[in-house]
């Protein structure tokens, strides 16, 4: 692999990834390309790049999504290299390979790579010729009824039917009894076919009250692969990470060196470079199984950075370049604790739906070990086109537990008014015992949270103000002044700042 130089970067996603990406590039005295949907005009990370671009039309489909004219643009402006982020077109193996093909790198996974991990199938069948434990299961795609039955009486129940193209719990199906077995693979296989054009399906023995753990890696051109530790990623809902941190406290010095290399050693069968992340399951016992490959920079990313001291989009970017790694697995140390909370706007007492709207209030936590990367400002509005997260706040302290009381901290610092967040939801996270002691898994929001937790009803006082205000400047709901509330904004404050704003 010969060096490249990189001299001009095209940033083909939005939102807070793309100012993060924009940001190390300039360190790097890389100039940097914004592309823009109309819903994204005004936002900061268009502002910050040296030349942008308008895309299309707010829907991603005109926009992000579209993955010639992303390319024609970047040729126009003579940019060296895509960064896709995440989501969008990043784990688009046929994007990777046009871009390619246009003469420009693609800051990720080489294609082949890309397809041999892209769909889980084949993803499982390298990590099992790499001796990566693995759950029981079906060896490979149900072909028949029969085939299922077998397998399920040699697994037992409850069983899990995945689709192969799927990804983030899209296409499972729990099947509990072999009554449920028929229905729920032919039911499967026609979701899957129209879902994601392919009905490939296999079955796993289900796991219970399993920990998702993830390994971060890079590899280089040179065969150089490194493991950067693990992601705790259990506390999700309906498969949507809402906290992370690293390191896990359910693993240990040799479950994490067995995990980091059994990442490595699958990386290395496929010839993946760039960075990348190796999903598994963890069992009470601490039995780890491959679950499945994500061939990009994740959103979580910041906290494997926090312990490491590592810029990954500074890596990603070198290794592009066909810069060989700066260090080796030996050199990686593991230096204190990250947690990182997603800030959405979704309100989690009505079902977390998205809650968009103008952000009339918009002030970051700061501080020592305080890390905000989002992509609004203040006076903005949060499009419904694309994922309502505003922001992820990531705390960085010496332990485990410094790192909650820093993030409560830091929440309780965070204002954010005109539309509801997950704020408040985190923090009942970060406060139940279970989550404090680390005894918790994927089920955990499903166990423990329910939406009156968050709302205590309103005292006389509160209720008096709340009077006043519906009937005086605006009509704000009972929702609005929990905001206010939760803010600690006391009634004079509130009310001055709205004469303001009017
Ligand atoms: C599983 C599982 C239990 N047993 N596989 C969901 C997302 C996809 N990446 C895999 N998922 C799961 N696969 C077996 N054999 C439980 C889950 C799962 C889960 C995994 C990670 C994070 C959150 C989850 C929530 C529910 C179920």
């Amino acid at each position: 692999m010969k060096k490249r130089e990189i001299k001009k970067i095209l940033i083909a996603n939005r939102g807070e990834i793309a100012l993060r990406v924009i940001r190390s590039a300039k360190e790097m005295g890389i100039k940097t390309v914004a592309i823009y949907s109309d819903a994204d005009k005004h936002a900061p990370f268009v502002r910050s790049a040296d030349e942008s671009y308008r895309i299309g039309p707010p829907p991603s489909n005109q926009s992000y999504l579209l993955g010639d004219k992303i390319i024609e643009i970047a040729l126009q402006c003579n940019a060296d290299a895509i960064h896709p982020g995440y989501g969008f077109l990043s784990e688009n193996a046929d994007f990777a390979e046009k871009v390619i093909n246009a003469g420009l790198i693609f800051i990720g996974p080489p294609p082949s790579a890309m397809r041999k991990i892209g769909d889980k199938l084949s993803a499982k069948q390298t990590a099992k010729e790499q001796q990566v434990p693995m759950i029981s299961g079906s060896d490979g795609a149900i072909r028949s009824i029969d085939e299922a039955k077998k397998v399920a009486e040699k697994i037992g129940f409850p069983l899990l039917i995945k689709a192969s193209a799927g990804g983030g719990g899209k296409g499972m199906r729990l099947i509990n009894t072999i009554n449920e077995l028929e229905e729920g693979i032919q039911r499967a296989m026609s979701e899957a076919l129209s879902a994601f054009g392919d009905d490939a399906v296999f079955i796993e023995k289900y796991a219970e009250e399993p920990k998702h753990i993830e390994v971060q890696i890079l590899a280089d051109h040179y065969g150089n692969v490194v493991y950067l530790f693990e992601r705790e990623c259990s506390i999700q809902r309906r498969h949507q990470k809402v906290i992370e941190e690293a390191p896990s406290s359910a693993v240990n010095d040799d479950l994490r060196k067995r995990m980091g290399e059994c990442a490595v050693a699958l990386a290395k069968a496929v010839g993946y470079t760039n960075a990348g992340t190796v999903e598994f399951l963890v069992d009470k016992h601490r039995n780890f199984y491959f679950l499945e490959v994500n061939a990009r920079l994740q959103v979580e990313h910041p906290v494997t950075e926090m312990i490491t001291g590592l810029d990954l989009v500074k890596e990603q970017i070198k290794i592009a370049m066909g810069e060989p790694l700066s260090f080796s697995q030996e050199d990686l140390k593991i230096n204190g604790h990250a947690i990182e909370v997603r800030v959405s706007a979704e309100d989690p007492l009505n079902n977390f739906l998205p809650d968009v709207g103008k952000l009339l209030m918009y002030q970051r936590p700061q501080g020592h070990g305080i890390r905000v990367d989002d992509g609004y400002e203040e006076g903005m509005e949060i499009p419904i086109y694309y994922d309502p997260m505003i922001a992820k706040l990531i705390v960085h302290a010496k332990d485990r537990n410094a790192a909650i009381e820093k993030m409560l901290r830091a929440i309780d610092e965070y204002k954010i008014v005109g539309v509801e967040t997950t704020l408040d939801f985190c923090k009942f996270v970060l406060r139940h015992p279970d989550f404090i002691s680390g005894k918790f898994d994927t089920g955990f929001v499903a166990k423990h949270f329910q939406p009156q937790l968050l709302s205590e009803p309103l005292n006389q006082e509160e209720q008096n103000v709340l009077a006043i205000f519906s009937s005086s400047f605006f009509e704000i709901e009972k929702n609005k002044w929990r905001v206010y509330q939760h803010n600690n904004l006391n009634q004079e404050h509130t009310s001055e700042w709205y004469r303001r704003r009017k």
